[in-house]
């Protein structure tokens, strides 16, 4: 009886937790052949919502435009990706200030790079799922560009498209 009683009790920690459990990664690669842009995009699904970790290297010091895009496809020089993902028909903006109703879900603003060629940036972005919720990232492409986004519309004059990875779901809930 006992055993039962910690069995029943494992699963229903498990099921309790697993509704935020998903994590993924991304691997940015370079656009061209000889790009140095390299990066790597981690994911997690938490209660406050999607937390994003960027690092990227490789890259023209500066502030460059992130964002994901609504098809998981490197191709074409990152042209495969398509638009942002922007399943509502909103506006462009920074989703971690300007919310659902201000900016695509995945608009992650800027990556500052130093002189190094290195940058980071971490966000949550609150509503926004791997898999399961209304606003799923999971196996869509994550886009790095070659200028700053100025929030401008409708994708923030960001130019061209100098990385790009896979959102790969890592774990499953
Ligand atoms: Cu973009």
């Amino acid at each position: 009886m006992l055993r039962i009683l910690i069995a029943l009790t494992m699963i229903l920690m498990v099921s309790a937790s697993a509704a935020y459990a998903e994590t993924a990664r991304a691997a940015i690669s370079g656009t061209t052949g000889t790009s140095t842009v390299n990066g790597i995009a981690k994911f997690k699904d938490t209660e406050k919502g999607l937390e994003v970790d960027v690092a990227v290297s490789g890259v023209t010091p500066g502030a460059h435009g992130i964002h994901i895009h609504e098809k998981g496809d490197c191709s074409d020089g990152a042209n495969a990706a398509g638009g942002h993902y922007n399943p509502d028909q909103v506006k462009h903006g920074h989703f971690p200030k300007d919310g659902p109703s201000g900016a695509h879900p995945g608009d992650l603003g800027n990556i500052e790079v130093d002189a190094q060629g290195e940058g980071s940036l971490t966000a949550v972005l609150p509503g926004v799922t791997l898999s399961g919720g209304k606003l799923n990232v999971g196996e869509l492409a994550i886009v790095l560009h070659e200028k700053l986004d100025d929030f401008g519309q409708p994708t923030g004059n960001a130019g061209g498209r100098i990385g790009c990875g896979i959102i790969l779901i890592t774990q499953d809930s």
